[in-house]
């Protein structure tokens, strides 16, 4: 590829009159904008043991009573991007939130969509637009843009989630706020909802809803229990993997990041091929490797690391009689609406 002239090769003369007028040559910074083959990534491989911040985060409900928090979260933040920037991956936030028992974390609703994959511990809530979404290990609960939510706790041991929201996407477009709001009434229980049935909807007198967000609430038994018996029914698939959709139309469930979870099998090893989105993985139970070409995460259960875009990533259950389950978050339902998605085979 053609060597490009640099900045220094102008006369500092022409390089001042270009400045007054606010202009820019564009050749000395052609190749970092438009990088040959593969995009330059801040985005680095990094792991966050749950081990290693679940002190720290309980320090912090020590240190910080809910009224000086709001949300007490610890960001996983990417040092690629720089910690002060709290972004895991371009246009992911990953943060651990811990509620204690007898908290309440007041209602807002904000521009950003987030989802909280429940970590550990029983009793909180979160009630989102009315409905009241109770929390156990490994469900998946949506706060879609827009939508009221505030989180409760009657239990009695620390509950701690995984929050993942686009809103380092959505501060980059400058469209990031909040607004503040009162304690919800609790109009239903999402546990309750009919959607929980696979394959039928709610239908009344012939209506179908097509609300934008009709399922709020993904209970971890019912995902896992998928899972298990797609592995059982489909010894041969390539991944034993489900989506998290939108039951009414059975695209994404948010617009901007996609949810899934996979099962690996005692002893399996699974390759995945380099994708244009960065990608989040979360044990949710067992244990799994996580290889990229120059480094292997260890994940045990709560672990979760994040994996740049255009990496090849290679998962392996080591266990040869337990399964695996892993969380997995990426960008590529926003990657996908703007043409920008790939998947390059070896
Ligand atoms: O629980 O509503 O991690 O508004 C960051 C911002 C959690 C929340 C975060 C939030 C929340």
């Amino acid at each position: 590829m053609q060597e490009l002239g640099r900045l220094e090769d102008l006369p500092l003369e022409y390089r001042s009159a270009l400045t007054e007028k606010n202009l820019v040559p564009l050749w000395p910074s052609l190749r970092a904008v438009l990088p040959p083959g593969v995009p330059t990534r801040r985005t680095q491989p990094i792991c966050w043991p749950y081990q290693e911040l679940r002190p720290l985060l309980l320090q912090a409900g020590v240190l910080t009573p809910m009224e000086k928090a709001e949300r007490r979260v610890l960001v996983l933040a990417n040092p690629g991007h720089g910690l002060e920037n709290m972004k895991a991956s371009a246009t992911i936030y990953l943060g651990m939130q811990l509620l204690l028992p007898g908290e309440w974390a007041p209602a807002h609703r904000h521009t950003p969509n987030a989802v909280r994959m429940i970590v550990e511990g029983e009793g909180a809530y979160t009630t989102v637009e009315g409905e009241k979404c109770r929390m156990s290990r490994g469900d998946l609960i949506l706060t879609p843009t827009g939508l009221w939510h505030e989180h409760g706790h009657d239990g009695e041991e620390p509950v701690v989630w995984l929050d993942v929201l686009d809103l380092p996407l959505v501060y980059f477009m400058e469209t990031s706020y909040v607004t503040e709001g009162k304690r919800q009434a609790v109009t239903s229980e999402a546990a309750d909802s009919a959607y929980h049935c696979a394959g039928v909807l709610p239908a009344p007198a012939f209506k179908r809803a097509g609300s934008a967000f009709p399922m709020l609430h993904y209970p971890w038994v019912n995902v896992r229990a998928a899972l298990v018996s797609m592995a059982a029914r489909q010894p041969d698939a390539e991944a034993v993997q489900v989506a998290y959709v939108n039951p009414e139309t059975g695209a994404d469930c948010q617009k901007i990041l996609g949810y899934s979870a996979l099962m690996l099998r005692p002893g399996e090893a699974l390759n995945l091929p380099a994708r244009s989105c960065a990608t989040v993985f979360h044990q949710i139970e067992g244990g799994a490797h996580v290889s990229v070409t120059a480094q292997s995460f260890k994940l045990a259960a709560a672990d979760t690391c994040c994996i740049p875009g255009y990496t090849p990533v290679t998962l392996r259950n080591d266990s040869a009689t337990e399964p695996a389950f892993l969380f997995i978050a990426d960008d590529a339902p926003l990657q996908k609406a703007l043409g920008l998605y790939e998947i390059r085979n070896p």
